[in-house]
C-alpha cells in the first residue's frame, strides 16, 4: 500500500493537493503525518523525503516527492486522474503546472489556514493573480467542464491542485459569483475536503509565522 507523508492539515496547502486527489480518487493509502515548523522537521522529513518537503509518497521502495510528480506517478497507474481527451489533458496539465509553479504573491498574503475567516482587500498583484484563476475556473468549466462537476469534468489532478485556493478564498471572503462561485461551492463540499477540514479542525498545533500572515479571527 502507498504511504503519503503529509505536514499538519491546518496549513499544508502541497500536501492537501496529494491527499485529497488519492481521497477523491479512492486509492488506498497509509497517510504519515509530520509537524511543520519544529526544531527537527527539516531532519524528520528528510528521513522520508529527499527534498525536505512533504508532501512524499512511498510505494514500496519507490520514493517520489514534489506533488508534480506524485499526481504523475499516480496517474500510470490509476485511470482517469487526467482527462482522456487529447486537448483537455494539455489544457489541464498546463491549468495544474500554473498553479505548480505560479500565484507566489496569493501563497504570501493568502496563505492556507483553515482556522481563519478574514475577509480583505487583495493588495493589487494578488488581485490580479485572483483574476488570472477566475479566468482558468471559467475557460476549464466553459470549455471542458462538460456535465461533470469540475474543470475538466470529473474530478481530477487539475482540480485537486486549486483545492487549497478554493480554502483561501472562502477564508479570506474572495467574492466570487456564476461558475467560479459554483467550482468552488463544488471543491468545498468534496467529501475528501470535508474529512481534510474536520482533520485540521482537530490538530492543536499552531504555526506563528503563517497565523500572523493571517491576522484575522480565528474560526
Ligand atoms: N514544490 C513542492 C513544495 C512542497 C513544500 O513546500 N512543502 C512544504 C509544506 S506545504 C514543506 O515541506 N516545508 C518543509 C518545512 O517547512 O520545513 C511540492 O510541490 O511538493
Amino acid at each position: 500500500m502507498y504511504t503519503l507523508y503529509i505536514g499538519n492539515k491546518n496549513y499544508s496547502t502541497w500536501s492537501l493537493r496529494s491527499w485529497v486527489l488519492m481521497r477523491a480518487a479512492g486509492i488506498r493509502f497509509r497517510e504519515q503525518r509530520l509537524l511543520l515548523d519544529q526544531a527537527d522537521t527539516s531532519a524528520r522529513i528528510r528521513a522520508h523525503s529527499p527534498s525536505s518537503k512533504v508532501p512524499c509518497l512511498h510505494d514500496g521502495t519507490v520514493v517520489v516527492w514534489d506533488t508534480m510528480a506524485i499526481a504523475e506517478y499516480l496517474a500510470e497507474r490509476h485511470p482517469g486522474l487526467w482527462p482522456a481527451d487529447s486537448e483537455a489533458r494539455a489544457w489541464a496539465r498546463s491549468a495544474a503546472a500554473e498553479m505548480h509553479s505560479g500565484f507566489a504573491n496569493l501563497r504570501n498574503e493568502f496563505g492556507m489556514n483553515l482556522r481563519v475567516h478574514d475577509p480583505r482587500e487583495p493588495s493589487p498583484t494578488v488581485a490580479s493573480e485572483i483574476e488570472r484563476i477566475k479566468e482558468i475556473w471559467g475557460e476549464g468549466r466553459r470549455r471542458f467542464g462538460g456535465s461533470g462537476n469540475f474543470l475538466c469534468g470529473a474530478f481530477g489532478i487539475v482540480d485537486a491542485f486549486y483545492c487549497p485556493v478554493a480554502f483561501r478564498f472562502r477564508s479570506y471572503g474572495v467574492a466570487l459569483t456564476g461558475v467560479c462561485a459554483a467550482y468552488q461551492a463544488q471543491l468545498i463540499a468534496l467529501s475528501a475536503m470535508q474529512e481534510w477540514a474536520a482533520d485540521a479542525a482537530r490538530e492543536t498545533e499552531q504555526i506563528p509565522k503563517y497565523d500572523s500572515l493571517a491576522q484575522g479571527h480565528q474560526r
